[in-house]
Order: structure tokens, then sequence, then C-alpha cells
């Protein structure tokens, strides 16, 4: 068969699939209107789960699984942007990696905003001025995020979703690597190129500043200095990659958290974060985690807060498998009521893909 004909085979083809998108987002649409009678949120990340769990199980064609899920995450974007506006605070200036996690998660058809420092992202959702955050947590190599933990403790919005994003760094800069004097970046890519800084630049300067994008702004304007930053900053910014992937580990990966008004039902695979603490007596944590052992859930991250409230108290914030509407974890929340002093769920929402 020859180039044309197979060509010809593919226009048609995909001027079917333009009319079934074309079907869908009418549908779409329509379900947008039950909603807004309803009051109910347009984001349903439970719901896509399960389109997307049924499409991977049905899938036989050459695509791997991941490609399907991105198909489908651009045709969910533009189905929510058919029914409204997405509005989506993200830590700014644009080309951060925050940026990066919400156009994988929500697709480009979303308004974007900005936003600096990082905790500033809950009050613009608390406020109304976004409809979601996009928020770092936890990175694999260097751990919490402590001041997004922090902010947790004193708001009543909720964790919707959690997404996992590859973190790659580079060091980019006009100037050639013997010429730099300066670098900017945020205090956790500093971190996570410990090894490669001290390696080839260890007598040159480090200045932390709020995010990635920021640095890479600052290594657009300053002679002889540079960034550490993805490669989204060194294409938007215009500053080349001098340096490629320095990052400690080549699998880094940041976990995000998307933070919103809306409570998430269950889609069989979820995640509950809470906020707990303990009794002041012996073995208070130890009868914690007995109750999580008894129900069979997995307790998959632990971290201490200082309360705040009376020193050398703390609070832990907690991540269990499982929907706060499942039997064992509603059981298991009961316990720890009468265990804890207090019990806090930040949210159930579907597990990101590592
Ligand atoms: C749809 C769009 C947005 C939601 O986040 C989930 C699913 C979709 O395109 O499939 C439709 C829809 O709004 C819904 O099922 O609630």
């Amino acid at each position: 068969m020859d180039l044309k004909k197979l060509r010809d085979q593919i226009n048609k083809i995909d001027d079917e699939l333009l009319e079934l998108l074309q079907r869908r987002a009418e549908i779409s649409k329509k379900v947008g209107s039950l909603k807004a009678d309803m009051g109910s949120v347009i984001h349903v990340p439970q719901r896509e789960y399960e389109i997307l769990k049924r499409l991977k199980n049905l899938n036989h064609s050459i695509y791997p699984e991941d490609s399907i899920e991105k198909i489908w995450n651009e045709i969910f974007s533009a189905s929510r942007s058919v029914q409204t506006t997405n509005r989506i605070a993200f830590l700014g200036p644009i080309g951060s990696f925050g940026h990066a996690a919400c156009h994988a998660f929500f697709g480009p058809s979303s308004e974007m905003i900005p936003i600096t420092p990082q905790i500033d992202i809950f009050t613009e959702v608390e406020t109304g001025r976004a409809d979601f955050g996009m928020v770092a947590i936890q990175n694999s190599v260097y751990g919490t995020v402590r001041d997004v933990l922090e902010r947790f403790q004193h708001t009543s919005l909720k964790i919707c979703a959690e997404m996992y994003q590859p973190i790659k760094h580079h060091l980019i800069s006009k100037s050639q690597l013997q010429d730099i004097e300066r670098i900017y970046s945020h205090s956790q890519p500093f971190a996570q190129c410990r090894m490669w800084l001290n390696k080839f630049m260890k007598h040159v300067e480090q200045v932390e500043v709020v995010s990635t994008s920021d640095a890479a702004q600052r290594a657009a304007e300053e002679p002889n200095a540079a960034a550490i930053a993805s490669k989204l900053a060194s294409k938007i910014y215009e500053v080349p990659v001098i340096a490629d992937s320095i990052m400690d580990d080549p699998n880094n990966t940041t976990r995000f958290l998307v933070i919103g008004e809306q409570k998430v039902g269950m889609s069989g695979y979820d995640r509950t974060s809470i906020f707990f603490s303990v009794k002041d007596k012996v073995g208070a944590l130890y009868e914690i985690l007995g109750a999580l052992a008894k129900y069979q859930l997995n307790l998959s991250y632990l971290e201490s807060l200082p309360s705040r409230s009376k020193q050398w108290e703390y609070i832990f914030f907690a991540d269990i498998d499982g929907h706060v509407e499942d039997d064992k974890v509603h059981a298991v929340l009961e316990s720890l009521e009468n265990l804890c002093r207090e019990v806090r769920i930040l949210g159930s929402y579907p597990r990101g893909a590592t």
C-alpha cells in the first residue's frame, strides 16, 4: 500500500474522531448545565479516574497505558473548559515545576494564575480567586516542603487530588560554566543537586529565591548568573541549558497536591490525609499505629510538626490508604477519635500514578 492511501485512511479516522469528540463535548456541556443547576463542582477527579481505569483495561492498541492517560487527560481538560473555566493557582512565575504539574494534571485549557510565594496559593483558593491550587508537598530526595505542610494547619480547604511530577534540574545560563559567579534557585533544587554543585560549583555563590522560574528570570537578566531550573523555564526565558540533568537522583520526583473546596468521592484506589495530635501519655503513638495495623491500613507518610499551641507538643500529618467512605478507614478514624486529642481529615482523593 502506498503512503498516500495510508494517509487518506488516517484522515478518515481523524474526521471520525473529531466528530466523536464534538458529540462528547455536547454531552459534557449538558452535564455542566445539570451540575450548575445542582450546585455541583465541575472537576470530578474520581469520575476521570474511573474512565481512565476502564479504558486502560480495554486498551489493546499499540499505544502504552500512559499515552492513553495523556490523551484522555487532554480530553477531560477540554471537556471541563466547555463546562466552565477552571482557574488554577500555582507557584509562579510561569515555567516553574508547579506550572508543569498544572499542565500535566489540568491540561492547557484551564486558566493558570501564577502566585508567589507558594503558601499564598492557599489564600488565592480560600478567597475564591482560584478554583484550585497546585502545591508541592514532598520531594523523593529532599522530603517534606515544610511551609506548605504547616499552612495546611490553618485552612479549611480540602485535598482533592495528588500527582507525581518527575523533576529534572538543569543549570541554565547565558554565560559559560567557568564565568558563573552566582547561582539562583529554590532551596529544594539546591538540596536535590548537592553532589553536582559540590563537584563542579563548590565556590560559586548560591542565592535562594522563591521558585526555579524566578531564578531563570534573574539568570536571563544578570550577567555571569545561572539558575537551576526546568527545560520549560529555559525555553520561556530564553536561557540556554549549559549542564543537563544535574540532580543527584535521576528519578527525582515531587508529589503535588491539588487543593480546593470540594470533597472528592470514592474511586476505589484512594488515599486519605489527616492531621492528628496525640495525648501526652506513654505509648500514645504506638496505640494509633496499632489501630491502623488492626484494620490492615497502610500508612504511607507520617510527618510531625510543632503544635504551636504548646511548646514541645507535636501534631502529625499522615497519609492512609483508602477513602473516608471505606468501612475500614471509617472504623480506624473512629478509633483515632478516642485515642487522639484531635483528628482532622484533610481529604480523600484518588492516588496518583508514581
Ligand atoms: C467529565 C468532565 C469533567 C469531570 O471532571 C469528569 C468527567 C468528562 O469529560 O468525562 C464529564 C463530567 O463533567 C462528569 O462526568 O461529571
